[in-house]
């Protein structure tokens, strides 16, 4: 018996895990184990025999079950400490970078030039990109043969074979929205229209889709001087710097009298100042809505009039945060966008000085 247990107490010491404790277990004291055959020994001994074997046995078997629970629960708490250890996690880490977008200048300048026109009471419209050549030629005093028709590289949709109708256009300019929108509500009206339009062209200062916004203000009175008192105090809340604006006789089918207009600027050390100097830059074309505009768009010219606009977003988004390239914003470069790009909480303000 003695050698019974040091031969037990030193196997359970040495089990390595919880498998090996059951192989012990039913080793020794399982139904065929060697402790139970010892005590079916038991009924072959003398009564005095017997006395003195049996509780020695069972005093043995408590011994090695109690050995055998002790070395389980020893080897469980030590897998728990392992586990611990391995799995231990620092919950004060910094977590990892995100990877957060930006707002892409041609959307934040759009906000820009909204907000500023919404303040001097102009509501925002907008229209479909692919118009019927209505809305995006005659409506706009440009008929067929009209050499501006051709000069604006048009792209046209495809019409099936037999089907005469005209085909519809990419936009060439946002004025269809400002059509649509005389149409609908009439006037007085004073809203701007931006979005994008197409052009086929393409070459360093060109690119096939590009972003405009164009503006009208239609009342009983609006004069040129009206225009000119608003888009100096566009781009002076834009540039954040008072701005002159020249105004240069020019023609549009669309405006009568029209006006292509510049903004004061200079160049220091090959960068470009916006509202100082005598430097002059073309940005935008204007003029007093033609009456054959306003007749298509169901406005009596003799009783209302009003001045256009029409100018680039991404040129003025170029010369406001100096992007050298045009081309480049619609590239979809990870570096330029993370660059140029502006944070989703730098919402543009007025108060907060754009
Ligand atoms: C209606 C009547 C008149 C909008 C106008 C321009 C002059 C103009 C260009 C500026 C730069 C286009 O993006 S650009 O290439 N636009 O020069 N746009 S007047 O005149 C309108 C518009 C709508 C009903």
């Amino acid at each position: 018996m003695d050698d019974l247990k040091s031969k037990y107490l030193s196997l359970i010491a040495d089990a390595a895990d919880e498998s090996a404790i059951e192989d012990l277990r039913v080793q020794a004291v399982g139904k065929k184990g060697e402790i139970s055959l010892k005590m079916r020994e038991l009924g072959k001994m003398t009564p005095e025999e017997r006395q003195v074997a049996g509780p020695a046995l069972n005093a043995l078997k408590d011994e090695i079950n109690s050995a055998l629970s002790a070395k389980k629960a020893a080897l469980a708490d030590a897998a728990l400490d392992e586990r611990l250890r391995s799995e231990w996690l620092d919950v004060t880490l910094p977590a990892r970078d995100g990877r957060v977008g930006t707002i892409h200048p041609i959307s934040q300048v759009t906000e820009e030039v909204s907000a500023i026109f919404a303040d001097m009471g102009f509501a925002v419209a907008e229209g479909p990109q692919i118009e019927s050549d209505w809305y995006n030629f005659d409506a706009l005093n440009i008929p067929g043969h009209h050499p501006a028709r051709a000069e604006m590289d048009t792209f046209y949709t495809h019409r099936a074979e037999g089907d005469d109708r005209p085909p519809h256009v990419l936009r060439t300019h946002t004025s269809p929205v400002q059509i649509r929108s005389m149409e609908a509500g009439g006037a007085p009206i004073r809203i701007i229209c931006p979005g994008r339009v197409y052009r086929a062209d393409y070459d360093q200062t060109h690119t096939p889709m590009f972003n405009q916004v164009e503006g009208l203000a239609i009342d009983k009175d609006i004069s040129m001087a009206n225009l000119k008192w608003t888009l100096e105090e566009f781009f002076s809340a834009y540039f954040g710097a008072r701005v002159k604006t020249r105004f240069r006789a020019s023609h549009f089918p669309f405006t009568e009298p029209s006006a292509e207009v510049d903004i004061q600027c200079s160049w220091v050390d090959g960068q470009l100042k916006v509202g100082e100097g005598d430097g002059w830059l073309e940005v935008l074309g204007s003029g007093m809505v033609h009456p054959k505009v306003l007749q298509a768009a169901k406005i009596d010219p003799d009783q209302w009039q009003g001045f256009a606009f029409g100018v680039g977003i991404d040129r003025i988004a170029m010369l406001k945060y100096g992007i050298p390239d045009l081309r480049a914003f619609f590239d979809s470069d990870l570096r330029w966008l993370r660059h140029y790009g502006f944070s989703a909480l730098q919402v543009p303000t007025l108060h907060g000085g754009l």
